[in-house]
């Protein structure tokens, strides 16, 4: 599996949310997406960039990864013509910019695994044909519309809701979703670091609701507040943003910071990166799930995949199309008795319908590396 890489296309859309989704740290109305297309002789592969549009869930945004991979990145690439393991090395001095690196990655790993006609999941050690669909509910103007919200996910199949929460939407949503659907709905909650510890008696007011986890309480770089806070509530748990690397989640698990981590191949720098986290967690017995961060089809069809590895045992942010896109750029992945389908050909198992890529494609910019030694 190598194959040198005759250019690179970075290509941005503009896609429409089918609503606003508001969490804690803003609110979006469109995802504005960067996609890589690797070109080798043999194939060619995609990578979906997770920047969102500004630095609010991460320092990174979709300008600046675009940039970061123009300036630093494919320079490194011209010459490149090796294993995908081989980008690790070749990116490892460049500090930060995981998000960038991971969609270079990712389409570089897509094209060598289609030319060696493997899917990405027999590649990633995934055991599962279909998974397990959760729901991320953002914060809502008022709770009758978070409750009309969340009756539309249950009836349509979801097997788990996630609130969204925030100082001032919390307790009462939460609340509100156990005194409508009852005790037996798989329920957590994410407040994407809007608390501090100071805030610890207020969380525990969620402990009666018998919830899965509540994600990401406190700011990325504060582990030994989430190690104290897990000594003061009872609901487990779960980081999202602070694990940004193997070496993180074990050393989140060594300081009982965590009982459950959220997986994101782009917060990681990659699908290679996030199976190590997939390991380590799995080898210390914390449960782990597929995150998500609106995708379109092509970066959903990776999360899937990696979502079939069997340390995924919680049901991941990995809904259908129709819950952010009234037209996805790939066929659309559907809901069946609450589970998504995990794509069965060769890399990450899905093309782009070009007529819709190209309909919402805003600005295209291709690099050619052939020719140059
Ligand atoms: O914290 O999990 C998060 C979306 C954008 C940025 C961060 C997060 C999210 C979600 C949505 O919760 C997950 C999804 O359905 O893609
Ligand atoms: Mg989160």
């Amino acid at each position: 599996m190598t194959g040198r890489l005759q250019g690179l296309e970075l290509r941005r859309v503009a896609m429409p949310l089918v609503s606003p989704f508001r969490t804690s740290f803003g609110t979006e109305h469109e995802r504005d997406v960067l996609l890589v297309r690797a070109v080798t002789a043999e194939a060619e592969g995609w990578g979906e960039c997770v920047a969102l549009s500004g630095p609010l869930y991460s320092p990174e945004y979709v300008d600046g990864a675009q940039a970061f991979i123009k300036r630093y990145l494919i320079p490194l690439l011209r010459r490149f013509d090796g294993h995908v393991y081989a980008l690790e090395p070749l990116f490892e001095p460049l500090k930060g910019h995981p998000m960038a690196k991971a969609a270079v990655q990712t389409a570089v790993l897509d094209a060598q695994l289609r030319a060696a006609a493997l899917p990405l999941g027999a590649f990633l050690g995934a055991t599962k044909q279909r998974v397990p669909a959760g729901v991320s509910v953002g914060i809502m103007d008022s709770v009758p519309a978070l409750l009309d919200a969340v009756a539309g996910y249950l009836a349509a199949g979801y097997l788990r809701i996630k609130l969204k929460i925030e100082p001032g939407w919390d307790v009462e949503p939460v609340r509100a979703v156990r005194e409508r659907f009852g005790d037996d709905v798989l329920l957590q909650v994410d407040a994407n670091t809007a608390y501090t510890l100071t805030d610890a008696e207020h969380l525990a007011r969620l402990d009666p609701f018998g919830l899965l986890l509540i994600e990401q309480p406190l700011p990325e770089d504060d582990i030994r507040g989430h190690a104290r806070l897990a000594t003061m509530i009872r609901t487990p748990i779960c980081l999202d943003e602070s694990i940004v690397s193997a070496r993180a989640a074990a050393d989140a698990i060594a300081l009982n910071a965590c009982r459950i981590v959220n997986i994101k191949p782009g917060r990681v720098g990659g699908y290679l990166e996030a199976r190590r986290i997939h390991d380590v967690c799995a080898a210390n017995g914390v449960a782990v799930w597929a995150g998500g961060m609106l995708e379109t089809g092509l970066g959903r069809a990776a999360n899937v995949a990696l979502a079939a590895l069997p340390g995924f045992t919680l049901p991941g942010d990995t809904s259908a199309s129709d819950r952010y896109y009234a037209q996805d750029i790939t066929e659309p992945f559907v809901l069946q008795d609450g589970h998504v389908a995990v794509p069965a050909g060769p890399g990450i198992g899905v093309e782009p319908l070009r007529d819709v890529l190209d309909s919402v494609t805003t600005e295209t910019e291709w690099h050619n590396f052939t020719g140059v030694s």
